[in-house]
C-alpha cells in the first residue's frame, strides 16, 4: 500500500486519451477537463492519486504522473466487462433510468454481474493504493456499489460519492430489480453528493420508502452545513445506514472551471462569422449525440420557425457540434440517424449553393475551436429533455460576461436552477421552445439592454459558483465529518440486530 495517497479520486474514466501517431506509436495523453481542474489542488496537496479505466480494453499503462502532477492509476477492463459494464448496466439500464425513461431501460442479469464485477476490480484497485485513513471521492453513476465495497475492505477509509445525472423519483428508481443492492452500495459512502436538491429529495424519500427491504433505516433529517451562498436552497440531510453510521446526503450543483476559459480573438469571431455566410443570427448547439439532450426537437423547432417566417434563412445559421457517443447502442444509433435526417431535411428546405443554414459537425472538436463557437454564437440552445446540471450552458455564459448573447435552456437541466435569467423552455412543447427562441431572438434586437443585463446576471452566477467552490463544499463537508454511529434511545443501532455493514454486497 502507498503510504502517499491519502485522497483518492475514483472515476469510471481516467483523465488520459490512448493517442496514436501517424507512425504507429501510440501514447498515453491527458485530457484535461472541468473534473481534473477542480480535483487536481486537492489530489496535489494530499499527494493524492486518480484511479480509474484508461479507455481501452484489455490495456492499462504502468501507472503514471499527468501534467499536473496527480498520480494516474489505471483499472484494466476486459472487453466484456465493457460491454456488460459500460455499455449495459451503466449506459443501457442505468442511464435511461435516471435521465425519466425517455427511452426504455434493458435489465438484463448478465448486465448487473458485470457491473458488480468491475465495482469489486474498481474496490480492490482503491484498497490496494488508498493510504491508511485516507479520504476517497467516488464519481457517478458507473461506481454506485463502490461505496458499499470499500467500507467492507477498509473500514478505515472515508468515502464521499458524488452522483453527476439526476437521480430519480423513487417511483422510477423502484423498478430497478437491483435496487436494494444500489442503496446499500451507496450508503456504504459517508457523504453522498447530488447536484440539486430536489435529486436529494428523491434520493431521501427513496430510502424511507425502502427501508424495509435494505434493513437500513432513516432518522429525522438535520441540517447538514453547505458552504456557499448558491441559488439553489441549500440542504442537507443525514440519514442512518444499517450499520448506525450517519451518511450525509446534500446538494452541490457542479459548475465550471473559469480560470480555463479563453476568451477567442475579435479576428477568430470575424473569421468565423465571415465563413459561415455573415448571418445576422448565429445559433449554436454543443452535446454529446444523446436522446437526453433535445436535439433533435431543438432541429424541429428551428424548422418550423423557418417555415413560419419567424426566421428568415437568409439571416440565421445553426451550427450544431454534434460528439459522437456511445456509439454501438442502438438507442444512441436511433437518435443520431433521427439528428442527421432532419439537417438533411432543413438544409434541403431552406438551403441554397454554398449557404447551408445547419452546419453539423459529428465529431469532437478542440476546446480552443469550441470557444470561439460559444462567442460567436447569438443564441445558444440547451434543450435537454433531462440534465444532471449541463456544463455547456455554464460554459456559453462564461464567454458572454459583457453581456452578448443569449441563453435558451430547458427548464429540465439542472443548470436551470441557477441560470433562472436565461430564456427558458420545455422542451416537451415544441411551442415552448420556439416561444423561447423567438422571445430570445426578439429581444437582442428590440430590447438588447434588458437582454444584457440577463446576461451579466447569468455571468455573475457562473463567476461566483465555479467548480473550485463546488469541490471545497463538497471537502469541507466531508472533513466535518465523523460518520459515528448513531444510537437510537433503545441503546441499538438502527437496523436491527444484525449489525451488518451497509454496503454489503457478496463476492460471488
Ligand atoms: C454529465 C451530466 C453534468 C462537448 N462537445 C465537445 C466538448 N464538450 C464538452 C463540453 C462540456 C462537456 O463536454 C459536456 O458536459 P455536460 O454537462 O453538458 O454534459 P454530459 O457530458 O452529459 O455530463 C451533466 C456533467 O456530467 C457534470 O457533472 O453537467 O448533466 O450528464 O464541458 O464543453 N469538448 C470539446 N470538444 C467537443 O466537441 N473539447
Amino acid at each position: 500500500m502507498s503510504g502517499d495517497n491519502s485522497f483518492v479520486v475514483v472515476a469510471n474514466r481516467l483523465p488520459v486519451d490512448l493517442v496514436t501517431h501517424p507512425d504507429g506509436r501510440e501514447e498515453w495523453s491527458p485530457s484535461p477537463g472541468g473534473l481534473v481542474a477542480a480535483l487536481s489542488p486537492v489530489l496535489e496537496e494530499h499527494q493524492g492519486c486518480w484511479v480509474g479505466w484508461p479507455g481501452v480494453s484489455d490495456a492499462a499503462p504502468e501507472p503514471f504522473r499527468n501534467e499536473a502532477g496527480v498520480l494516474l492509476h489505471p483499472v484494466k477492463l476486459t472487453e466484456a466487462d465493457f460491454e456488460g459494464f459500460y455499455e449495459g448496466f451503466s449506459n443501457a439500464t442505468l442511464w435511461p433510468l435516471y435521465h425519466d425513461l425517455i427511452v426504455e431501460p434493458v435489465y438484463n442479469n448478465d448486465w448487473w454481474d458485470a457491473y458488480r464485477e468491475v465495482n469489486l476490480k474498481f474496490a480492490d484497485e482503491v484498497a490496494e493504493v488508498a493510504a491508511e485513513g485516507a479520504t476517497v471521492w467516488v464519481q457517478d453513476y458507473q461506481l454506485q456499489l463502490l461505496p458499499g465495497i470499500l467500507r467492507q475492505l477498509r473500514p478505515d477509509l472515508k468515502i464521499g460519492f458524488f452522483l453527476h445525472i439526476p437521480f430519480p423519483s423513487p417511483d422510477l428508481f423502484r423498478q430497478l430489480p437491483w435496487r436494494e443492492e444500489i442503496i446499500r452500495g451507496l450508503l456504504g459512502a459517508d457523504l453522498i453528493g447530488l447536484h440539486l436538491p430536489s435529486y436529494v429529495e428523491n434520493f431521501l424519500n427513496l430510502t424511507r420508502q425502502v427501508s424495509g427491504h435494505t434493513g437500513s433505516h432513516t432518522g429525522q433529517p438535520d441540517e447538514l452545513q453547505v458552504s456557499g451562498e448558491p441559488k439553489v436552497r441549500e440542504i442537507g440531510a443525514h440519514i442512518t445506514a444499517a450499520d448506525g453510521r450517519r451518511v450525509g446526503v446534500a446538494a452541490f450543483p457542479i459548475s465550471i472551471d473559469l480560470s480555463s476559459v479563453r476568451q477567442p480573438a475579435v479576428e477568430e469571431i470575424t473569421q468565423l462569422r465571415e465563413k459561415i455566410g455573415s448571418p445576422h443570427t448565429v445559433m449554436l448547439g454543443v452535446d454529446r449525440l444523446d436522446y437526453t439532450k433535445g436535439i433533435l426537437q431543438r432541429l424541429l423547432a428551428f424548422e418550423e420557425l423557418l417555415e413560419s417566417g419567424a426566421l428568415d434563412p437568409a439571416e440565421v445559421v445553426l451550427l450544431q457540434i454534434a460528439t459522437p457517443s456511445r456509439e454501438r447502442i442502438e438507442q444512441y444509433r436511433v437518435a443520431r440517424s433521427q439528428v442527421e435526417e432532419a439537417v438533411g431535411r432543413i438544409n434541403g428546405r431552406f438551403a441554397t449553393i454554398g449557404r447551408p443554414v445547419v452546419h453539423y459537425l459529428h465529431k469532437s472538436v478542440p476546446k480552443s475551436e469550441l470557444s470561439v463557437y460559444y462567442a460567436t454564437a447569438d443564441v445558444m440552445l440547451v434543450t435537454a429533455f433531462k440534465d444532471g446540471m449541463n456544463l455547456v450552458a455554464k460554459e456559453y455564459v462564461a464567454l458572454h460576461g459583457d453581456g452578448s448573447g443569449a441563453l435558451v435552456l430547458s427548464e429540465f437541466a439542472g443548470a436551470s436552477q441557477e441560470l433562472d435569467e436565461a430564456y427558458l423552455c420545455n422542451p416537451f412543447d415544441l411551442e415552448s421552445l420556439k416561444r423561447a427562441i423567438n422571445t430570445a431572438v426578439q429581444a437582442l434586437a428590440q430590447n438588447p439592454e434588458s437582454a444584457q443585463d440577463r446576461m451579466r446576471e447569468l455571468h455573475e452566477q457562473v463567476r461566483t459558483h465555479d467548480v473550485h467552490l463546488w469541490a471545497s463544499s463538497f471537502e469541507d463537508c466531508m472533513a466535518g465529518f465523523s460518520g459515528e454511529a448513531v444510537h437510537t434511545p433503545s441503546g441499538d443501532t438502527p437496523g436491527g440486530s444484525s449489525g451488518r455493514v451497509a454496503g454489503k454486497v457478496s463476492r460471488d
